[in-house]
């Protein structure tokens, strides 16, 4: 079977004083067959061309063919879910789940002291708010690992396994399950944090293979549009440039 990897990603030129700057509105991507493409593409530009952020004037549509021998398929990570009172809750299971996944990995060894992790984490994570991609940190080393910092590092060509259904809305839930299943299957993973950075949407989720994916209820304020994702590295069990090279290149479908 013919596999393709689409892509979307649409932005606007806004004014900072005197400097123009791009500014993201939507991305998008999917893996599909050959009979989707033509319909998920028009959903694609639907979702860019309807975004609450504004209306796109440059939208980037690129259409990929993929061998089906190339792609891997995954089993999604279990899901269960926190319910809290609050964001600041909600933030505190995150810490201890984090710390858990660490503890797990052989904490003792690891340059980010069990009493400073915590602290860590929210400078981390406040560094984050800037950054396009996710933050690649080396719980071995105390580093950060991405060879763009400003970019950071970004996981690509996933989807759901049979998700041939065109749907130009996007669904923070199935698209997160997807990317979480794909990252904690990376050399060298040992767990992820996500908060959205949708102003909408204040559920986020710690995910790696032994927590599986914990959706946490609240993980900000509502109107907040602070948000980003810490990919906890371990590089005493792989390369960097291993975990990039899968994070950006290997072809996924996750089996829901
Ligand atoms: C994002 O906006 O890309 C992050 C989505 C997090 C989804 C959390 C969930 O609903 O489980």
């Amino acid at each position: 079977m013919d596999y393709y990897s689409l892509k979307m990603r649409a932005s606007q030129q806004v004014l900072t004083g005197s400097e123009k700057k791009e500014q993201h509105i939507s991305g998008a991507e999917r893996i599909v067959t050959k009979e989707s493409v033509e319909d998920v593409c028009k959903a694609m530009i639907r979702r860019a061309m309807t975004h609450s952020k504004g209306e796109p004037d440059f939208i980037n549509v690129k259409i990929e063919k993929i061998q089906a021998e190339d792609i891997q398929v995954l089993k999604a990570l279990p899901v269960t879910r926190v319910d809290v009172n609050s964001a600041e809750e909600g933030l505190n299971w995150a810490y201890k789940l984090l710390r858990d996944a660490v503890v797990e990995n052989g904490a003792e060894l690891t340059a980010m002291a069990i009493e400073d992790f915590t602290a860590n984490l929210k400078a981390l994570l406040r560094e984050t708010f800037p950054m396009r991609g996710a933050m690649l940190y080396d719980i071995a080393t105390g580093t950060r690992l991405e060879p763009d910092r400003a970019r950071g590092v970004r996981a690509t060509y996933m989807d759901a396994l049979h998700s041939s259904e065109v749907d130009g809305k996007k669904n923070h839930f199935n698209e997160a399950i997807v990317l979480a299943t794909k990252v904690a299957n990376a050399p060298g993973i040992v767990a992820e944090l996500c908060i959205s950075d949708d102003p909408n949407y204040v559920t986020g989720y710690v995910a790696s293979k032994t927590l599986g994916y914990v959706r946490i209820m609240k993980m900000k304020e509502m109107n907040d549009e602070n948000g980003g994702r810490i990919f906890l590295f371990d590089s005493r069990k792989a390369s960097a440039v291993e975990c990039i090279q899968y994070l950006q290149q290997q072809k996924v479908l996750v089996e829901l």
